[in-house]
């Protein structure tokens, strides 16, 4: 594990299972986007009402380390204090904050002012700007690190560990204290385990690709009992819940789907890959869904997940290798297929 989140707002109506946001998923909207199509907006007008997300760091993924990623906009960066990110521990204790002004960046961390440092450029409205964030727990040796735009802005060692264990919520805020739009988009974390994606997560964009074909399974069927063209009953950019899906009415059942071709800048590297569905059970308890990926005659299934009666967004593990354990590519890419398999009854 290392890249343990990513998050680019490409499927409105299905945020990632690990994040909430004060107005539900209705705020994911287009015209704002950084990467892709859509962001996630965090004002939405009105004089006093600013907007946050979190990120829940399930249990199990839990660390003392990890390396942050946010891409942000604002229509007003002001010489006012605008806390835009915050990290909390295990006990809800804030171990750091990161601080925007039209000319200056300032990391609070435990409560103590610890980086102020000016950005590679006075900030500008309506503009994007990467934001990356190193927070390493210790009680003596923790470790901050900020950059802004790839840049290294500042570092404070000394520290970092308050009362908790782990990091365990990312908080984001808006920037805007007057109506209209801030926004984020492509969100990523790191840990610092493994061979890649171990360290800063770099200026990356996420990117969705949709079904556009039957896949080499096609055992489950659409909502009017075909399996001819499952994909076209999945595809839809804002999930319509139970007005096209493809449903499973025994285990072990597989629908795998081609995707739309992706297309590359040169220079872009493919870092990993994940994917993501709504789903929902009809009736049955202990009904669960797996996701996978599926290259010529590999298959990499994530572990079964419970589905809930109403709908709710599941991803499988981020996959940092190709099936067959190969590096991603371009052609590997468009030759993927994705697929859901039932465990259990499932729709
Ligand atoms: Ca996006
Ligand atoms: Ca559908």
């Amino acid at each position: 594990m290392t890249r343990i989140f990513m998050e680019g707002f490409e499927h409105p109506g299905a945020l990632h299972p690990w994040m909430t946001h004060t107005d539900g998923v209705g705020s994911i909207v287009g015209g704002v986007a950084r990467s892709g199509s859509y962001a996630m907006q965090l004002y939405v007008g009105g004089a006093t009402t600013p907007r946050t997300a979190y990120i829940n760091l399930p249990a199990g993924v839990q660390r003392e380390e990890f390396y942050f990623r946010v891409a942000f906009r604002s229509p007003v960066v002001t010489s006012q204090n605008r806390p835009l990110l915050h990290v909390y521990s295990n006990t809800g204790q804030e171990l750091a904050r990161v601080n925007i002004y039209t000319t200056q960046i300032q990391v609070v961390v435990l409560g103590t002012s610890r980086i102020v440092s000016a950005p590679p450029v006075s900030l500008t409205n309506n503009t994007y700007y990467l934001l990356e964030l190193h927070v390493k727990m210790g009680a003596t040796e923790g470790l901050v690190e900020l950059r802004f735009g790839g840049i290294p802005l500042g570092s404070w060692a000394g520290p970092v560990q308050g009362t908790g264990t782990t990091i365990a919520r990312v908080w984001l805020n808006t920037l805007a204290s007057t109506a209209t739009t801030s926004a984020v988009d492509d969100i990523a974390i790191n840990d610092a385990d493994g061979p890649v994606n171990n360290s800063w997560c770099g200026d990356g964009h996420i990117l969705a690709l949709r079904p556009t074909g039957v896949g080499d399974a096609s055992q489950w069927a659409d909502q009017a009992g075909n399996q001819t063209a499952n994909w076209a009953a999945v595809d839809e950019v804002t999930p319509d819940n139970d007005t096209t899906y493809a449903v499973a009415h025994s285990s072990d059942l597989v629908d795998t789907y081609h995707l739309a071709n992706a297309t590359l800048a040169e220079g872009d590297v493919i870092k990993a890959v994940q994917v993501l569905a709504r789903a929902r059970t009809l009736v049955e308890q202990g009904d669960e869904l797996l996701l996978g990926t599926r290259l010529d005659s590999n298959e990499a299934w994530s572990n079964p997940a419970p589905l809930l009666l109403s709908y709710s967004s599941f991803v499988s593990g981020v996959q940092e290798k190709a099936p067959g354990n190969t590096s991603w590519n371009l052609d590997r890419l468009n030759n993927l297929h994705v697929g859901i398999k039932s465990s259990g009854d499932g729709e």
